[in-house]
């Protein structure tokens, strides 16, 4: 796998920038050029990650693999961008907190295209616009959104995930992780922000009925969507998230404490949106994204 580009340069696509870079030729798509490097913080130490980087209309070749590491809410901006400069075959991997409809980007797709997804648990903050440090390692899990990506997930796994990140497998089921990944994020994200804390906090017991309500809420839901979630299971995968990132602030406190957009339409702003099709009331989801959306006008 000799080149993937990397669109962005959020906290994720930065810290995958620096461990693809290991093995393969990584060029960040920007909105501009501002930067002339990029660095990586680790245990205090700092280095330049070994990218290049290029816009949207200085690309001048077909784009084979490419990583899409976007908010949900600039994914639809960012892939209209991208289109008309991706390869008939190209593969192209999501990775986002929150849910976003990939039926559609599917459909958009040319029929040799793959769609993939990718979940991290990598931890991430940007001190500085070109500068990321890595707040702690953590699973990464991809799985394939089309058929084609069905086909060639196990060479593109081998190929440039596998070499590169240590913690890392493919999954059949991608869409059942990423519920399992929204159920951490609904658990920890809104409340942290809410509370300007660090996810370790969330483990007192003030704070247990709210996160078994908003978990309980979206395992119903995610039954209603048919995909089975136990909420034992659920409320233990939150809790050892809070244990292992107990000292990092989520990344919804993060955008809320510098005034930025956050992903609660993804998450919280999810469920409501399925349970008003199913027809079922999710009440404390529905007061974390509005309280959410409060202090995002505020
Ligand atoms: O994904 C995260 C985030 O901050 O967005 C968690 C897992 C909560 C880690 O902070």
């Amino acid at each position: 796998m000799n080149q993937v580009h990397i669109v962005g340069r959020g906290a994720i696509g930065l810290l995958l920038a620096n461990k693809l870079a290991q093995h393969t030729q990584v060029t960040l798509i920007t909105r501009d050029d501002d930067f002339d490097d990029y660095h990586l913080i680790d245990n205090e130490k700092s280095h330049a990650i070994p990218v290049s980087q290029t816009t949207f209309d200085s690309l001048r070749s077909k784009i084979t693999h490419c990583i899409v590491p976007v908010k949900a809410y600039q994914l639809s901006q960012a892939l209209h961008a991208l289109a008309p400069h991706l390869h008939d075959d190209a593969n192209i991997i999501l990775s986002h907190n929150g849910m976003s409809d990939v039926s559609e980007i599917i459909q958009s797709l040319k029929t040799n295209q793959a769609l993939y997804f990718l979940t991290t648990s990598m931890g991430g903050m940007k001190p500085l616009a070109n500068t990321v440090k890595y707040t702690g390692a953590g699973l990464t899990q991809i799985g394939a959104c089309n058929q084609i990506a069905q086909a060639r997930l196990p060479s593109l796994f081998q190929g440039l995930i596998q070499p590169c990140l240590s913690q890392a497998q493919p999954v059949d089921d991608i869409n059942e992780i990423r519920w399992q990944k929204l159920c951490v994020n609904i658990a920890i994200n809104p409340l942290s922000a809410l509370l300007q804390c660090k996810n370790g906090k969330l483990r007192a017991p003030a704070y247990a009925r709210q996160v078994l309500s908003l978990l309980n809420e979206a395992c119903f839901v995610a039954g209603l969507d048919g995909v089975e979630l136990k909420l034992s299971s659920e409320l233990m995968r939150a809790y050892q998230v809070m244990k292992l990132t107990a000292e990092n602030n989520s990344s919804m406190a993060q955008d809320i404490k510098i005034g930025r957009r956050t992903e609660i339409d993804a998450i919280c702003g999810f469920i409501v949106s399925r349970a008003n099709r199913h027809g079922v009331s999710v009440p404390e989801n529905e007061w974390m994204w509005q309280q959410i959306k409060r202090k995002e006008r505020a």
